[in-house]
C-alpha cells in the first residue's frame, strides 16, 4: 500500500477523517502510529554474537523525523505533509521528548544505538523507563525548581512486548515488564531493539513537585531517573533501580540466547555486555547467580561473565564513582551478597593491595573496581581520559591488567547533529562534496577545497545568520526571551556543574557588564546563552543558576547595557533545545578544568555545525584542536597536568588568584548591591564565599586567562571572512567526530559482532 493510503487508512480508522481534515495533533499521531509499526516489523540484524548495552540512560530525543529518515520516509512524508499545507516541523514539536536521561552519558547511549543499527550490527540497549524523567525545569523567582516530565501522556513510541521477568528483591518480588523502542538502522531494512524495562504498577502522580514516597518501591521504581540520594532512602532506591534493570535485563538475555539455540556454556561467545559507567555494573553478579541457578559450576560462570562483560569509564570524578554500601545491597539483593564477597576473596588473594580491592574497609563496594576485575575491557571516552585512567586514576588497574585497557574517543551521530538539525548547511555540503559524506564523515575533508571560496564562505555566514533568527524566533515564542540576531552568540550548554565553570562563564559576562557601564563598549553586541540542569540536590549549581538568572535580569533592565550585552538561560534544556540552538552557534564554550570532562560531545556537535571551540584542553578538545590546528580554536587556561599536581600538592591557594585586582571586582560584584537588589542574599554570598575560599573547581586559576582569549575570539570574528575560513575549517574536520566511526571501534577492538 501506498504510503499516502496508509495515513489515510489510519486516520479514517482513528479518527473517522480523511488526513487534511484532522488536526496536527491527530496527524502526529496517525504518523508516530505509522511509522513504529513500520520500525517493529523490521527484522533485526543477524550476527553470531549480539551486543546489549547497558545504560541507566538513554537521551533518545524527539525520534519522529529520526525514525522516518531512518525508515527512508522522511522526504515522502514532508511532501505529503505539504501537499495539505501543514508542516513536519510543526507537527513534530507537538511531540513530548522521551526524558530518559541527564546529560551526555545518556545521549551518547542514544547516539550508539543510531549508529549500531545504522551499520547494520546486532545490539539492543537495555534500560528503565522513567515515567517522569530527570524532571522539568522551571524557573521561579531567578532559581530552579523541578516538576515531574509528563513525557509518557498520550500515544508514544513504547511497544509493549508482553515479556515479563521477576526480580527477587530482600523480602519481596517484582515483576519487570518490558517495554521496546524500536531503532530502525539509517540506510539498511533492519531495526535493533531499546528495551526499556518498567513496573508492572506504577505510581500515578500524587505528588507536590518531584517529591514522593522513595520508600514504595512497588510502586516508585520507575518514577523518577536519579531521585534525590541525599539520604539513606534515596540511595536505596538506587540501588532497587539498578539490579531491577540488571536483573530483568540478564534473564532477557538468557532467554534470547535459548531461543537462539545456543548453550550457557557459549554465553561469551554469542553475547557481550556493554556496562555504560558503573549504574549496571550488579550484571555482573547477577549473571553469575543466574548460571549457577541453572547448574553452571561458579568457577565456570565467573569464567564465562568474565569474557562477557566490558566497562566504559565517563568521569574521574570521585564523587561519581559509585561506592556501594554492602549493606545497601544486603537490603536490595541479599542473594548477590555472598557472591560479591567471593569475587572480593578472590581479588584479595591474588593481590594485596587495598587500592584495587572491591570491597573496602569501611565494607562499600567500589562498583568500578568489580567491573575491571571481573570484566574483559575497560575504556576511557577521550584519549586525554583515558591515559589519566592509565596513569594516575585507575594505574594501579592498568598495572596489573594493561591488556584490558583501551579508549574508544565519543562520537555524535551526524545523522540527528548535523543532517536533521541543520538541512541548509546539510545541503551546502551536498553542493560542495557530494552526499558520500554520509557513509563516511571523514569526507567532509573535501570542505577544505573551499577554504579560500568566498562564495562558500559567505553561504556558511548566511546558513549561520539563518539559523541564529530561526532560534530567535524559537526563543522568543516559547519562552518569551527577545534576542539581538546580529549579535554574537555564545553558547554554553551542558549540565550545570561546577566542574564545567559556568560560573566562570558568568565572571565574564559580569566582566564585560563593568565594561559597558565603564564606557567601553565591546565591537559588537554580544549574547551569551546557558542551558542546564542542576541535579535537585546539588545546591552549589542551583547557586550558579541563581547567579546566571539574577545577571540576566540585572542586564535586561538596563537600558545602557541591554544594547550591547544580553543573557539567557534557556528553561528546561533538553536534545530538542540544543537542536535548535547547536546550529545557531558562534562560539562554542568548553571549559571545563582541564582533567575533569571526560570527552564532552556537544563540543563535537558544535564544531560540525560551524561553530569555534573556546575551551580547555581537557576532553575531546584536546582532539578537536589537533584536528583544526591552533588558528581554529581558542584554548586557554591550566593543563591536566599542572591541574593534576595543584591536586596532588594542595597547592591552589583561591585567595591569590582573588586579590588581583581585576580578579577581585568580578568576584565581588556577586554580593554588590546591583546583584543583591534582585537576588537571594544568602545563596549570592554563599557562592561568593566558596570561590573565595574554596573554589573546588579552580575557576579564579584560570579566569583572567579565559576572559583575554574570549577577547580576543571576539575581535577575530569581525574580520568575517576569515572567522567563516576557521568554521569551515571545523565543520571539514569534524568527520572524525561520527559515531559511527565510533562504533566501527568498539565492534573492531571490543564487541566482535560480525
Ligand atoms: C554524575 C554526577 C551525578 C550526581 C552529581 C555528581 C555527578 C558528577 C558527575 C557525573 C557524571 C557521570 C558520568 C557522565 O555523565 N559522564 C559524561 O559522559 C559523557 C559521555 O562519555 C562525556 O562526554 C562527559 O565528558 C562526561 O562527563
Amino acid at each position: 500500500m501506498q504510503l499516502n493510503e496508509q495515513v489515510f487508512q489510519l486516520t479514517q480508522e482513528r479518527f473517522g477523517r480523511s488526513p487534511d481534515q484532522c488536526d496536527d495533533h491527530q496527524l502526529y499521531e496517525a504518523l508516530l502510529l505509522l511509522t513504529r509499526r513500520m520500525a517493529e516489523q523490521r527484522p533485526a540484524p543477524q550476527g553470531e554474537r549480539k551486543l546489549y548495552y547497558f545504560s541507566a540512560e538513554f537521551l533518545v530525543g524527539k525520534l519522529l523525523s529520526n525514525q522516518l529518515l531512518a525508515l527512508g520516509l522522511y522526504q515522502e512524508v514532508k511532501e505529503l505533509l505539504a501537499g495539505m499545507d501543514r508542516d513536519l516541523g510543526v507537527i513534530e514539536s507537538l511531540e513530548p521528548e522521551p526524558a530518559l536521561g541527564n546529560g551526555g552519558l545518556g545521549r551518547l547511549a542514544a547516539c550508539f544505538l543510531d549508529s549500531i543499527a545504522a551499520l547494520g550490527l546486532p545490539g539492543d540497549g537495555v534500560g528503565l523507563n522513567y515515567h517522569y524523567g530527570l524532571f522539568r525545569q522551571h524557573f521561579v523567582h531567578n532559581k530552579q525548581t523541578e516538576e515531574p516530565d509528563t513525557w509518557l501522556e498520550g500515544e508514544n513510541w513504547l511497544i509493549p512486548t508482553g515479556k515479563r521477568f521477576s526480580v527477587p528483591f530482600g523480602g519481596f518480588t517484582l515483576n519487570a515488564v518490558l517495554y521496546d523502542m524500536a531503532v530502525p538502522g539509517a540506510g539498511n531494512e533492519t531495526a535493533n531493539r531499546l528495551h526499556l524495562f518498567d513496573l508492572e504498577e506504577p505510581a500515578p502522580l500524587p505528588w507536590v513537585g518531584i517529591r514522593f514516597d522513595k520508600g514504595d518501591i512497588a510502586h516508585c521504581l520507575t518514577s523518577f531517573l536519579y531521585p534525590d540520594d541525599s539520604d539513606r532512602a534515596g540511595q536505596l532506591l538506587r540501588v532497587y533501580q539498578q539490579y531491577f534493570m540488571v536483573s530483568a535485563g540478564a534473564q532477557l538475555i538468557l532467554q534470547e540466547l535459548e531461543e537462539r539455540g545456543y548453550s550457557l556454556e557459549e554465553l561469551a561467545e554469542r553475547v557481550v555486555i556493554q556496562i555504560n559507567d558503573t549504574h549496571p555494573s550488579m550484571i555482573i553478579p547477577e549473571l553469575i547467580r543466574l548460571l549457577t541457578q541453572r547448574g553452571m559450576s561458579f568457577n565456570q560462570a565467573i569464567d564465562q561473565v568474565s569474557r562477557t562483560c566490558a566497562y566504559t569509564n565517563h568521569t574521574i570524578l570521585a564523587e561519581a564513582l559509585e561506592k556501594w554500601p554492602l549493606d545497601y545491597i544486603q537490603t536490595v539483593a541479599p542473594q548477590l551478597v555472598p557472591i560479591l564477597l567471593e569475587l572480593h576473596r578472590r581479588v584479595e588473594e591474588i593481590h594485596h593491595d587495598p587500592k584495587v580491592s572491591i570491597i573496602d574497609g569501611e565494607g562499600r563496594v567500589h562498583m568500578a573496581h568489580m567491573d575491571i576485575h571481573y570484566g574483559f575491557s575497560v575504556n576511557g571516552v577521550a584519549a586525554l581520559h583515558t591515559e589519566i585512567l592509565k596513569n594516575s586514576e585507575l594505574k594501579a588497574f592498568c598495572d596489573l591488567y594493561p591488556q584490558k585497557f583501551n579508549n574508544k574517543t565519543n562520537g555524535v551521530t551526524f545523522r540527528r547533529w548535523l543532517e536533521a538539525c541543520n538541512g541548509e548547511l546539510t545541503a551546502l555540503i551536498d553542493q560542495c562534496v557530494g552526499r558520500d559524506w554520509r557513509r563516511d564523515t571523514t569526507k567532509l575533508e573535501g570542505l577544505m577545497k573551499f577554504a579560500q571560496d568566498p562564495s562558500v564562505l559567505q553561504r556558511l555566514l548566511d546558513i549561520k545568520q539563518h539559523n541564529k533568527d530561526r532560534l530567535c524566533r524559537l526563543l522568543w515564542s516559547e519562552q518569551g526571551v527577545e534576542l539581538d540576531p546580529q549579535s554574537v552568540f555564545d553558547i554554553q550548554i551542558k549540565r550545570l556543574h561546577e566542574y564545567k565553570r559556568q560560573q566562570m562563564n558568568a565572571l565574564y559576562v559580569i566582566h564585560q557588564y563593568l565594561e559597558i557601564k565603564a564606557g567601553r563598549l565591546p565591537r559588537r553586541p554580544i549574547t551569551v546563552l546557558f542551558g542546564g540542569k542542576a541535579a535537585p540536590a546539588y545546591v552549589m549549581a542551583k547557586h550558579i543558576i541563581h547567579l546566571i538568572l539574577c545577571l540576566q535580569q540585572l542586564i535586561e533592565s538596563d537600558p545602557q547595557v541591554r544594547p550591547w550585552l544580553r543573557l539567557a538561560m534557556v528553561e528546561n534544556y533538553n536534545v530538542t533545545w540544543a537542536e535548535a540552538l547547536i546550529p545557531a552557534c558562534d562560539i562554542s564554550e568548553q571549559i571545563s578544568l582541564a582533567s575533569k570532562e571526560a570527552s564532552g560531545t556537544g563540543n563535537m556537535k558544535f564544531m560540525a555545525n560551524g561553530a569555534v571551540t573556546l575551551g580547555t584542553m581537557d576532553g575531546a578538545n584536546v582532539e578537536i584542536a589537533q584536528l583544526v590546528g591552533e588558528e581554529n580554536i581558542y584554548t586557554f587556561g591550566a593543563s591536566s597536568d599542572q591541574v593534576i599536581t595543584l591536586y596532588a600538592e594542595e597547592g591552589y591557594q583561591p585567595l591569590s588568584y582573588y586579590h588581583r585586582p581585576q580578579v577581585e571586582r568580578l568576584v565581588d560584584f556577586l554580593v554588590s548591591p546591583e546583584l543583591l537588589s534582585v537576588g537571594d542574599p544568602a545563596s549570592l554570598s554563599t557562592l561568593w564565599k566558596d570561590m573565595k575560599s574554596k573554589d573546588w573547581f579552580m575557576a579564579l586559576l584560570d579566569v583572567e586567562d579565559y576572559i583575554a582569549t574570549k577577547e580576543r575570539a571576539l575581535e577575530d570574528y569581525e574580520d568575517r571572512m576569515a572567522w567563516a575560513k576557521k568554521m569551515l575549517v571545523n565543520i571539514a574536520k569534524s568527520g572524525y567526530f561520527s559515531s559511527d566511526r565510533t562504533i566501527r571501534q568498539y565492534n573492531e577492538d571490543i564487541w566482535r559482532l560480525k
